[in-house]
């Protein structure tokens, strides 16, 4: 069963993402990330890549997409805030757009 992460949890998942530029969204349990690539189709292929990961996790990340930015928001809707699959995803993408 998903639950949302414990104040431990939070230091350690959440604290090596706020060092590669994830913070956490105003006046919500969420986290937040953008990401500008070179171009619409590098930034369209971050995004495809992280899908197989989301579907593959059944996680799925709250995003927009403009030309070659890509705007993140990864909160757990079924908790209603931050779970260990948000920190997991994260880890995921940051290495997906390297
Ligand atoms: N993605 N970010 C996120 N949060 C969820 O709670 C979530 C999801 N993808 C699918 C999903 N939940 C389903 O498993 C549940 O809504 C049934």
């Amino acid at each position: 069963m998903t639950e949302l992460l414990s104040d431990t949890g939070r230091k350690t998942m959440l604290e090596p993402l706020f060092k590669s530029g994830w913070e956490m969204v105003e006046g919500r349990d969420a986290i937040a990330k953008t990401y500008t690539f070179d171009d619409f189709t590098a930034a369209f292929a971050f995004m495809t890549r992280t899908a197989l990961w989301a579907e593959k996790w059944d996680h799925h990340p709250e995003w927009t997409n403009v030309y070659k930015v890509v705007q993140v928001t990864l909160s757990t809707h079924d908790v209603g805030g931050l779970s260990a699959l948000d920190a997991k995803l994260a880890r995921k993408m940051d290495q997906l757009a390297e």
